[in-house]
């Protein structure tokens, strides 16, 4: 093997100009109005910017390319449907910055690692295809042909199929995925991770095996009549802003909110809707009715606390707490599921949960009297060693109230990239169904593998020990996105070939394996113009709606290419297109939605219903009582208390995004809810444990991670004095992902523990 590059595979360890501000308690209002104008002017300008953010989720216009966030089903506001940090990934998409071969000529690769993520995402949108040489230190241009064959010829190279991998982020459109996964699996693989593993894999791993569908069960119009949405483990003041208008309805029809979170969040407090003057006169609507500062994974416990407590009132006065007619008829699993909880501790579960008494018999209130309930949870939840258990109690504790599958009730895990979910759907899995993969035979007259492939975990394992020799990511920034980011990063080294299709330049293109290869690609507020003429796209949101989005902008550059076009143009040069026409279908989207409705169920007639502006719903069994389960049923689950200690003088970590990225886009340096501004080596912490600790504001440490006897360690962080439950500690993602080790992963999902890290400090 080879000498490998030098590059700097961990953000540098340096510091910005740190500046504290009281933590806001309103969110969105003004000041969100006034931050949107700024990142617009400065990527774009203004006028740019104003007519495309017109566009953007309006029923001609394109998808917003930030959350999951639905659009309403009915009329779409004239002021914009959009929000702070939706024109922000605009802002940041749209840029007039340009990473083309000139700026490649003067910046070595191992010189750009040097660089924050903030200062190589700001650099601009890629231009041309790009290709580094064996031993060379920087990219040179490529023609789209020659880069095409260099994969195909790659790829054929290998000994078996299983030594490629192809990674997917959520940001890819429902055409794209699909032709993606059928060109993986008429190469033989099923080695498809996408950024849901670290994501919301618990969730569709609780669901499916509880209510048989991995996906929410409510709808937009079902936030606004619930009675009580609880709002776990999820900050959507930052990252699901419009959901905020959603809670205010419910707000406003009489409903009441809980958040469950080791930190207030802002935007789970008070509200005020920019396109609302009252609102901006008045101050807003207060959100949060009652706040529950849990520890970190603390939430079973708190669950169990409060079903203990609905146990109780239903003893007293039987048939007036639990739904037992639906309990009854629906569902299984309940005398193991109330066996499980009679034996639990009522001041142990409270204990381990970390919330006052008081508070947890004020929300089990709440629960006993009320009937529609929803909720909500992200990433707060999914990414602990019991994430799956987490959601598997959330289910529990809405099945005894019969809150699923009625108006105003459901189970909603909100996704995060604007198209994870519709990915999933196409097929964009390692795990697939038998069922999909013969329907896909059948109508190709293609044999695809049937062994399951490697999740992100795996296939990071595997490149680490030189299993795998070709990575391809369809979007995403796997190095930055992934735990344990020095193996990684050596282990992604370790592959001969590493392929990006990207908008953007990124951490990614820098850590690559021997050669590499950059395929810029056309970004969802551009056209996209085929053979064919003009092209729409579909994706699917967070609540199952499959809608169109038709970019508006002129492409910068003619050497772009549309994420179809890109696939279309590997599998070709890989399998010619005697058994698939792989040309047709990039010259025309309606044939690649043709091939979709054939082979997945729900998308009867599709190129008519896409073509309707309010989109069509998926067929959804839980949201009508059909549970998809072996036996039909809604399953309770016994779960015991998780009881996890860290050794003394440690602290649980988490890692969170502030109020200015997009995962691994750093828009800008301010966490502007949290009023941390320009810096973010932090570590929110408790004054408390601070005071234990030693520690005073503004103090430099060391993080060291402890795992199972190992050590990892990511230096230089600034202590900050924040209101944050006891023994817990906030770091931001992704500077602290070097100390999230490989082997800490959830049971049942493999997902990254992304929110419960054992750390020392280590003070400077
Ligand atoms: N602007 C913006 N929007 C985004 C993203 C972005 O980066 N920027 N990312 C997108 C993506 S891909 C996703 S998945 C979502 C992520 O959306 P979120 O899940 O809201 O994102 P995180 O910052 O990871 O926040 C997790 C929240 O859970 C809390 N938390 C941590 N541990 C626990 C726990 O043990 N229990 C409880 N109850 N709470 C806990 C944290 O304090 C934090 O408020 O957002 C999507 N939207
Ligand atoms: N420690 C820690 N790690 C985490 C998390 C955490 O909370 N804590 N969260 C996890 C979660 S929830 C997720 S979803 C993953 C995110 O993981 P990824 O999805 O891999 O990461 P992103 O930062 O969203 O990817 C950004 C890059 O996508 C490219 N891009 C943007 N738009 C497009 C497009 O339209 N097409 C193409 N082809 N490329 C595009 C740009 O080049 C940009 O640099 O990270 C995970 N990692
Ligand atoms: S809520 Fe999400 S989808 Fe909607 S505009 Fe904001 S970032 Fe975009
Ligand atoms: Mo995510």
């Amino acid at each position: 093997m080879s000498e490998k590059r030098k590059v700097q595979i961990v953000p540098p360890e340096e510091f910005g100009e740190l500046k504290m501000v009281p933590p806001k308690d309103k969110a969105v209002g003004m000041p969100a109005v006034i931050s949107t104008m700024k990142h617009i002017s400065k990527e774009m300008g203004i006028w740019k910017g104003l007519k495309l953010l017109n566009k953007m989720n309006q029923k001609d216009g394109f998808d917003c390319p930030g959350c999951a966030w639905p659009d309403p089903d009915g009329k779409r506001s004239g002021l914009g449907e959009y929000c702070e940090n939706g024109a922000k990934a605009i802002a940041e998409e749209a840029t007039d910055r340009r990473v083309n071969p000139a700026f490649f000529e003067k910046y070595s690769v191992e010189e750009m690692s040097q660089w924050t993520d903030y200062k190589i995402g700001k650099s601009g949108r890629l231009t041309d295809p790009m290709y580094l040489a064996k031993g060379s230190s920087h990219y040179v241009p490529i023609s789209w042909e020659e880069a095409f064959q260099k994969i195909a010829d790659k790829l054929k190279s290998l000994d078996s199929p299983e030594e490629a991998v192809f990674y997917t982020s959520g940001r890819t459109s429902n055409e794209a995925a699909y032709l993606y996964q059928l060109m993986v699996r008429q190469f033989g693989t099923n080695n498809l991770p996408d950024c849901s593993n670290m994501c919301h894999e618990s969730s569709g791993s609780g669901l499916s095996q509880t209510v048989g569908i991995g996906k929410g069960s409510v709808t937009l119009d079902d936030l606004h009549e619930a009675e009580l949405i609880v709002v776990m483990g999820q900050n959507p003041g930052t990252n699901h802003p419009r959901m905020l208008s959603a809670l205010e309805k419910c707000k406003n029809n009489g409903g009441k909110i809980i958040s469950v979170n080791p930190v207030p969040e802002t935007g789970n407090n008070v509200f005020v809707d920019p396109q609302n003057p009252m609102a901006l006169l008045k101050g807003g609507t207060t959100l949060t009715d009652l706040f529950l500062q849990v520890r970190i994974n603390g939430d079973v416990a708190l669950l169990k606390a409060i079903m203990l407590l609905m146990l109780e009132a239903e003893e007293k006065a039987p048939g007036t707490v639990f739904d037992h007619d639906f309990i009854n008829e629906y569902t299984a699993g309940y005398d193991a599921f109330m066996a499980e909880l009679k034996q639990a501790n009522l001041q142990e579960a409270i204990e381990q949960s970390g919330v006052e008494e008081k508070q947890i018999r004020k929300a089990a209130d709440l629960f006993i009297q009320r009937k529609k309930i929803i909720i909500c949870w992200a990433m707060g939840l999914t990414q602990h060693e019991n994430g799956v258990d987490n959601i598997k109690e959330i289910v529990n504790i809405l099945l005894l109230k019969g809150s699923i599958g009625k108006k105003g009730a459901g189970t909603c895990p909100v996704r995060g990239h604007s198209n994870v979910q519709g990915d999933r759907t196409m097929g964009i899995w390692e795990k697939p169904k038998d069922g999909f993969l013969d329907n896909l035979d059948s109508h190709f007259g293609i044999k695809t593998p049937r062994h399951h492939g490697y999740d992100a975990v795996d296939s990071i394992k595997a490149c680490y020990e030189n299993k795998v020799k070709f990575f391809l990511c369809l979007g995403g920034n796997f190095i930055s996105a992934t735990p344990d980011s020095q193996l990684t990063g050596e282990a992604l080294q370790n592959c001969d070939m590493t392929v990006q299709v990207s908008t953007k330049l990124n951490r990614s293109h820098l850590v690559t394996g021997e050669e590499a290869i950059i395929l810029p690609c056309l970004a969802r507020s551009d056209k996209d113009n085929q053979k064919t003429g003009f092209q729409f796209v579909s994706v699917e949101n967070s609540m199952g709606i499959v809608h169109k989005s038709r970019g508006s902008l002129e492409p910068f550059s003619d050497k772009l290419k549309s994420e179809p076009a890109i696939i279309s143009g590997i599998a070709h040069a890989l399998f010619g297109s005697d058994l698939i026409n792989w040309a047709e279908m990039a010259d025309n989207y309606d044939t690649i939605r043709d091939h979709i409705e054939a082979t997945i169920s729900g998308f009867d007639n599709y190129n008519k219903r896409v073509r309707d502006p309010k989109g069509f719903y998926l067929p959804n069994g839980a949201r009508e009582r059909k549970f998809g389960t072996p036996d039909g049923k809604a399953h309770f689950t016994p779960i015991a208390l998780p009881n996890r200690q860290v050794k003394e003088g440690r602290l649980i970590m988490m890692t969170i995004r502030t109020h200015d990225q997009y995962n691994t886009t750093i828009y800008g340096m301010n966490d502007r809810y949290r009023g941390i501004m320009g810096e973010r080596r932090v570590v929110l912490m408790n004054k408390k444990d601070m005071k234990e600790h030693g520690l005073k504001n503004q103090d430099v440490v060391n993080l060291i991670s402890e795992f199972r006897g190992e050590e990892r360690r990511a230096n230089k962080f600034k202590v900050i004095s924040y209101d944050i439950a006891k023994g817990c500690i906030g770091t931001y993602f992704p500077e602290a992902n070097v100390l999230v080790p490989i082997d800490s992963v959830a049971k049942g999902s493999n997902t990254p523990v992304s929110k419960f890290v054992e750390v020392r400090l280590e003070k400077m």
